[in-house]
């Protein structure tokens, strides 16, 4: 077993109903244990013209391979409608995996730890919801750490 977060997304179509249907169908993977989730998040999108994307961090314990994983993450996007138009574009569901154990992974279809996700706000603010603040990332350096140099700007925290 191993732990892993996924980054969960979404700004068009409901997005507080796409990562509620979203987390339903990570419960149900194969060889998996649904370990927690986050608060929802808004914030702005990292693009302008976008609408306001919905953000939360899920907690999984699993025996799936990582691309096997990425397999089924990508399943349940293009269930809930996702179009691949444009690489930064608009998205009904967005599940990215995060962390995955303490594994460094360089694939051409996949990079662990998320290349931006210690820059980001609606990432790191969930995510120390659900992992101690000793967690380690795979370069060494510790959520808590990266977490203060991380101003909680621009975030909306809602209650659920
Ligand atoms: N994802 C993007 C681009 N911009 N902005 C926010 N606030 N949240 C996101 O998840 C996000 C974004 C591409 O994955
Ligand atoms: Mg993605
Ligand atoms: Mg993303």
């Amino acid at each position: 077993m191993e732990r892993i977060y996924i980054g969960m997304g979404s700004n068009l179509a409901a997005p507080q109903q796409q990562l509620r249907d979203a987390l339903k169908a990570l419960a149900q993977l194969p060889n998996t244990t649904f370990a927690g989730v986050s608060a929802f998040y808004q914030s702005d999108s990292l693009l302008s013209g976008q609408p306001r994307y919905t953000n939360a961090v899920a907690a999984l314990d699993s025996t799936l391979a990582p691309l096997v994983l990425l397999d089924a993450l990508q399943a349940i996007e293009n269930d809930q409608g996702r179009e691949r138009l444009e690489r930064w574009g608009p998205r009904t569901l967005d599940l990215d995996i995060l962390l995955f154990g303490d594994r460094l992974i360089d694939e051409p279809r996949l990079k662990v730890p998320h290349y931006q996700m210690h820059l980001r706000a609606f990432v790191l603010y969930p995510l120390a919801e659900l992992a101690p603040s000793t967690l380690k990332l795979p370069d060494g350096r510790l959520l808590s750490e990266v977490l203060g140099e991380c101003p909680f700007v621009g975030l909306e925290r809602l209650r659920l």
